[in-house]
């Protein structure tokens, strides 16, 4: 018999592309199973959020925690789980309790187990966990669970289930403050990304076949600095490539010494602070930068500054919109990766969890 041989980066590519699909089942499965009701039922009067990860699960809790306070107005942090171990009591405080959200994909994950462990056992705080997986250790430790199975994947490197746990956090703040068009907006979404996203695969592999980049830079502000951090991740993971991530307007305070034709600087653009976000892209073309820019609406000038525009043209408002800007970054990482001959769906030196010997 022969065997068949596995096509490089095939399972990444079907998980990035099915993404808008993806999110629609997500939204359906927390609807018809009641799973947002009931999670509110328990957790619904807290007033203070912590979201707890690691790796791109730890950039989930970063653009949730934005989210969070943007929809439900009340405070919010993100933190890696590695400091909720290492360093309890500058995350807790017993004058000021708060509500731990543990993010993984696999709920599996050492850190975030024994992060669960802590919090429940030795701090007597009941925390709800997000998981692709059902039936894993992270589900029997915490208090609640919110499960999101369609948005698990075959692939090493974490896509769909990024951008789903997001969206699946997200429908829960707008249900926590009773932000119902947002909502809405969440489920429209996946129909208007799917026509924003038709062209990007074949333009990405163009972008990465004709270019070779010795270093990769991600920039942006606010609530999309969480998704520039995912993006860098991906092009380390996918082809191991040198990726860093600032915010926009901390360039300027030193990282622009890097700016050179052989990097790639990456901006997500956001609508609330695009003045001065496109003053940077502008003074970085002009220090002879190459340019990638992913942004809602594009003006002229930005147009004029981008060597790479994604315009994404999302009618829906700003923060519902968080998601769809992670897909470039995701594309730019796997065609890139297979452009250098890798396999990003089981890039080196990574496994799939992060499993830890006692
Ligand atoms: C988190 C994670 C991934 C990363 C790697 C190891 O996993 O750090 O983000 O890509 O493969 O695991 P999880 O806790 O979300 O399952």
């Amino acid at each position: 018999m022969i065997a068949t041989r596995a096509v490089p980066g095939a399972h990444t590519l079907s998980e990035i592309l099915s993404q808008p699909r993806c999110w629609t089942e997500c939204l359906r499965a927390l609807e018809e199973q009641n799973q947002l009701d009931r999670v509110l039922k328990q957790f619904g009067a807290q007033t203070d959020w912590l979201f707890v990860g690691c790796g791109s699960s730890f950039y989930i809790a970063q653009v949730a925690a934005a989210s969070w306070t943007a929809l439900t107005g009340l405070r919010a942090r993100a933190v890696p789980a590695s400091d909720v171990l290492l360093f309890p009591d500058l995350i807790l405080s017993d004058a000021r309790p708060c509500q731990p959200v543990l993010i993984s994909r696999s709920g599996h994950t050492s850190e975030v187990l024994k992060a669960a462990e802590y919090l429940e056992s030795r701090r007597n705080i009941r925390t709800l966990a997000i998981t692709c997986v059902a039936g894993q250790p992270l589900e029997n430790i915490a208090t609640d669970t919110l499960q999101l199975l369609p948005a698990d994947e075959k692939s090493m490197v974490m896509t769909r289930s990024f951008s789903s746990m997001v969206i699946g956090l997200q429908a829960l703040a707008a249900a926590l403050g009773h932000q119902l068009s947002f909502t809405e907006a969440l489920k429209k979404l996946s129909i208007f990304a799917q026509t924003a996203f038709g062209p990007l695969p074949a333009r990405v592999r163009q972008f990465a076949e004709s270019h070779d980049f010795a270093d990769y830079v991600f920039l942006a502000q606010g609530p999309f600095y969480g998704l520039a951090n995912e993006a860098m991740l991906k092009v380390k993971e996918m082809s191991c490539a040198y990726a860093q991530c600032f915010h926009t307007l901390e360039f300027r305070h030193g990282p622009k010494a890097i700016v050179s034709p052989d990097v790639l600087i990456t901006f997500f653009i956001s609508e609330s602070g695009y003045a001065a976000e496109r003053e940077v892209l502008e003074e970085v073309k002009g220090l002879g930068g190459i340019t990638l820019v992913v942004a809602n609406v594009a003006d002229a000038a930005t147009r004029r500054a981008a060597d790479f525009l994604v315009e994404l043209n999302l009618d829906v408002p700003e923060y519902a919109r968080l998601a769809a800007y992670i897909f470039t970054g995701q594309l730019l990482g796997l065609m890139t990766g297979l452009k250098k001959g890798l396999d990003p769906d089981s890039p080196r030196n990574l496994t799939r969890t992060v499993i830890l010997k006692d």
